[in-house]
């Protein structure tokens, strides 16, 4: 922590955020990042990662590794991205990523990443076992973001704390180098309904890539059926919905799939109980399940769709590995100049 004032950057607004490829999208991946990503690319210049040098922090098949890259950018693609507007490309394309993250790790304290809960959760009894690129993550995070000066980064609620790193990491290298303003204080753009979207088993779980139950997900990839069969399936109470959010407050499985509701139909979860107040999961659900599948389904079939032509896809990352590096080089070239490297 520094007791610095947050420094006056001047630069232009600039949204990053990325994805590991480590997985089938799903859900809460679609909710708390993808569908902030396709708003923000026309209101600010926006750019989109595939963080595979994130994916490796736990043992991934090299055979599979860029097929997953792909995956992902189909995914951002099919959910709206537009490649002639947002910036996309791979993390490992721009090697600027790692350069910087050196820097940060000397300039990161440790005591500050042993307060990251997620490494707590990811590494769980065996932490001495875990990599150290597991530990270090949030500082790649911090490369990452502000390699491009990015002032926005729409992520899902658990990343908030790695998006508060960013900020010390920033603010303590404006301090020690005396270079104030140098790099921006980003923002968490955490805000909406699918901020935090739990598991369909376990309403006290984040929804998520590595949970063994599929049934605990819906993944972007699924067709109809599966989507509708998860969502039957999915842990409920037997009381009816009531009038008011806070009478949900103990009922977490049931809050969240109003609150999935809420967030695909583009409402409140107060108007989603308006709505249905009185009425038990036998009828909810149907409801439910018709409206993911009109959201979801067509995500699914138009990955299916950019994933035969996997040439595209390549020529859309190369595209937008080169724009980045335009923007990355020119920053690390200074920020070497900064801490006085020989290669300065
Ligand atoms: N359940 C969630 N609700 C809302 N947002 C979520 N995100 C992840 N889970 C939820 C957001 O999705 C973005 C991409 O996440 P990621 O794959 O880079 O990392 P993650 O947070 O580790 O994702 P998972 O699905 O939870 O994977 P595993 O199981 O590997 O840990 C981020 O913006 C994240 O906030």
């Amino acid at each position: 922590m520094t007791d610095q004032a947050p420094a006056p950057y001047q630069g232009p607004q600039r949204v990053l955020s990325g994805v590991q490829p480590t997985g089938d999208l799903h859900l809460g991946n679609y909710l708390g990042a993808l569908v902030k990503f396709a708003r923000l690319q026309h209101e600010i210049p926006t750019f989109i990662f595939v963080a595979d040098q994130h994916a490796i922090t736990e043992w991934q098949d090299p055979a599979r590794l860029k097929d997953q890259v792909r995956e992902i950018t189909a995914a951002y693609l099919a959910t709206g991205l537009d490649p002639k507007v947002a910036t996309i490309f791979a993390q490992s394309a721009v090697p600027e990523h790692t350069e910087l993250a050196w820097v940060f790790d000397c300039v990161a304290r440790v005591g500050w990443l042993d307060r990251m809960t997620q490494f707590k959760d990811k590494a769980g009894k065996h932490k001495e076992r875990a990599s150290v690129g597991l530990y270090a993550y949030p500082v790649l995070q911090a490369a990452d973001i502000l390699l491009y000066k990015a002032t926005a980064v729409p992520v899902g609620e658990d990343q908030r704390q790695h998006l508060e790193l960013t900020r010390d990491i920033a603010a303590k290298f404006n301090h020690d180098f005396e270079v104030p303003g140098f790099f921006p204080l980003p923002d968490a753009l955490t805000q909406g309904p699918g901020a935090r979207v739990m598991s369909l088993r376990d309403g006290q779980a984040k929804m998520s890539k590595s949970d063994p139950s599929d049934y605990s997900r819906i993944n972007l990839a699924d067709d109809a059926d599966a989507i509708a069969q998860k969502v039957r399936k999915a842990r409920t109470d037997a009381e009816p919905l009531p009038e008011k959010l806070d009478d949900l407050a103990a009922r977490p499985e049931a809050l969240n799939l109003v609150s999935i509701y809420a967030a695909l139909a583009g409402r409140t979860a107060q108007e989603v109980l308006s709505e249905f107040a009185g009425q038990g999961f036998g009828a909810f659900k149907p409801k439910l399940a018709d409206l993911a599948v009109s959201v979801m389904g067509p995500i699914g079939g138009e990955m299916r769709r950019l994933l035969a032509d996997p040439a595209e896809i390549d020529r859309i990352l190369g595209d937008g590995a080169a724009r980045a590096r335009a923007l990355a080089a020119p920053t690390m070239a200074e920020v070497r100049k900064i801490v006085g490297f020989w290669n300065s």
